[in-house]
Parts: structure tokens; sequence; C-alpha cells
């Protein structure tokens, strides 16, 4: 794929998302912010020259009118021309629902790109991860125990163990991992929602945060390592599952050893691209903030092949901007 020239276009994706969500921020409706994302980004690809494959989506087709996983998007597939790249999708529109629901930080929306068969076809289930930034990168595993892991981290970062700080999913099933963290000495940041943002945030110094521990959904494991990729940091994850049932939707898509540890390469492979825009102020992102007649945006564009890292901030006016009005409806 030429992603360079893709890379802009696929900024307006996310930002068509991010824009139509912000709107309902705070408003406690989860369900309502995820699906004008869905639909704003589902949109916004349909303009865009590619014969795309959802690999990571909103679900199954059976229960995800759109965005679900094989569902073919982008002008491309209505064109004779075999010109137009053919790409794996993969995308979050609205990453964090919850947060967006109540304002909180860190939502953003998000779509990362690869070349036909390269990201894991990952079931719905959970994932345990592991994800650092560049200069951890190659020293986990996540074979070995949290202290483990924390000792080889705050060495590579020539820190003490007191000074390390992990970012950890606030949920019962981490209580034995929170007590080991704390029990190693190391800060921690719990949270509520948004782990792909987590594992970004490793391989930003200005966020402080040092390593993303736990286990959360086995999707965000491989769009946040399409990220990572293109940064340079790592990302380890094992596939759990809840109950026979998710076993066996793994089994049906294609997982043969459900006990694996994905290396950061395994989970996204080849040239991979990812695009996100902030929807609630976060760590990383700015979130959209509104002024009368349009609203600005803050995304982040990168490429695996170049490691080229492009902050875009945009002014978007609703009523010169056809482009957005048809994707997400705003005024
Ligand atoms: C994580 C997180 C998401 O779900 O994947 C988490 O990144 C999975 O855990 O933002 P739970 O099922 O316990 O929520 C989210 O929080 C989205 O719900």
């Amino acid at each position: 794929m030429d992603d360079r020239n893709l890379a802009l276009e696929f900024v307006r994706i996310t930002e068509a998302a991010a824009l139509s969500s912000a709107r309902l921020m705070g408003r406690g409706d989860r369900n309502g912010a995820d699906h004008v994302a869905v639909e704003a980004m589902r949109r916004a690809l349909d303009h865009i020259d590619i014969r795309g494959s959802v690999v990571i989506g909103e679900g199954e087709r059976d229960e995800a009118p759109m965005l679900f996983i094989g569902e073919k998007v982008g002008a491309g597939w209505r064109s004779d021309s075999d010109r137009s790249p053919r790409v794996d999708i993969a995308v979050d529109p609205l990453e964090g629902t919850n947060l967006c629901a109540f304002g909180q930080p860190d939502a953003i929306s998000v779509i990362a790109i690869a070349d036909d068969g390269q990201f894991l076809n990952a079931p719905d289930t959970y994932m345990e991860k592991i994800a650092v930034g560049p200069e951890c990168r190659g020293v986990i595993d996540l074979r070995e125990s949290w202290t483990w892991n924390l000792e080889r981290i705050a060495k590579a970062k020539g820190r003490r163990l007191e000074d390390v700080t992990a970012v950890i999913l606030d949920r019962d099933r981490h209580r034995e991992l929170i007590a080991e963290v704390r029990a190693a000495g190391c800060r921690i940041r719990l949270i509520s929602d948004g782990d792909i943002s987590a594992a970004i945030a490793t391989c930003k110094d200005e966020t402080g945060i040092d390593v993303l521990f736990g286990t959360g959904g086995a999707p965000e494991g491989v769009i946040a390592a399409a990220a990572l990729r293109c940064v340079g940091g790592d990302l380890q994850g094992r596939l759990r599952f809840r109950n026979d049932e998710e076993r066996a939707r793994a089994t049906r898509m294609g997982v043969k050893d459900s006990d694996h540890i994905y290396a950061l390469d395994e989970l996204a492979k080849g040239n991979v691209m990812f695009a996100a825009t902030g929807v609630t102020q976060g760590s990383f992102l700015d979130g959209v903030k509104f002024f009368g007649g349009g609203a600005r945006t803050q995304s982040v564009v990168m490429r695996s092949k170049s490691g080229t890292v492009r902050t875009i901030s945009s002014t978007h006016h609703f009523e010169t901007k056809p482009a957005y009005s048809w994707a997400t409806g705003l005024e």
C-alpha cells in the first residue's frame, strides 16, 4: 500500500468519528456516543480510495450493523479498476465509550491499517498484556512475573523501582496484580477504561507512564500493537477466555494454541499505519474543543515504515466543510 498518501486521509476518518462522539461527551450515553462515532467513521471510510476489509471492528456481522468483522469498506470496491490498495483495517471508533459518556480523560478514536492478512484476527475476548516504550523494547516477558518485568524495566530506564509507574485497568480481576506491583514498590495509575491510550502513553516521556500491565480487550491489543510498531515500543499479549464459548470462537477464528504469547509483530506484521484523534482531553492527545461554527481537534498519524510521528492540529469550520457535515451531521 502507498500508505504515505493515505496517511492524511485516515486522519480525516478519526477526526470525523471524534467530532461526532465529542458532541455527546458527558451525557451518560455510552451507546449513543459509540453509535455516532461508528456511523461517522463508516461514512468517512467510504470516501477513501481503498479496498478495505475490517478485521478488527465492532463485532461479528450478526451483532454489529456497521464496521463488523469482514465488512468491505472504501470507494475502491465500487470502481472497476484494480488500482486501489487492498488493506486490512482495525478500528475502534470510540475507545473508552464510558470515558466519553462521563467526560473523563483519554477517550480517543482510532484506526490502524496493514496490508492484507497482517493483523492477528483477534477474537472478541480478553488479552493479558504488557506494553512498554522504546527504551524497554525486548526486555519484557509475559512468562515471567510482574515483579521480574518491573525490575527489567527499571534497569533499562536507569531508575529505581520506586520511580517506575505502571498503568493498570481498575478491575477486580487485577487485585493480585495490583498487590504485586505495590509490593515491588512501584507507582500505579489506575484507569477506568482505555488501555489503547495507556499502551501508547508508555512511549511518551511526558505522560510519566512506564508500563501497561493487565488484561483488557484482545482487539484493543492488536490496535495498540500497531501503534507501538510505529513508535518502536513493545507489547506482548496472551489471550484470556471467560468461558468455553469464547474459546470455541477463538478456535473458529484460527487460534491454535490458546496459551500462545503473541509478540508485537505477530499481532501487527509488515507495514502498518496508525491514526488517532482525541475525543476527551487526554495525556497523549487533546480532546475536541468546540467554538461557534466549528471545532478543533488533535490527531496523531504514524507509519511503521518511516517511524515518523505527525501530530496534526485541525480547525474545522462546519459550514464550509461538507466533508464533515456529511460524515458527522455537525453544524
Ligand atoms: C479494555 C479497555 C476498554 O474495555 O479493553 C476494557 O481498553 C476491557 O475490560 O476501553 P472490561 O471488560 O473489564 O471493561 C474497555 O474498558 C471498554 O469497555
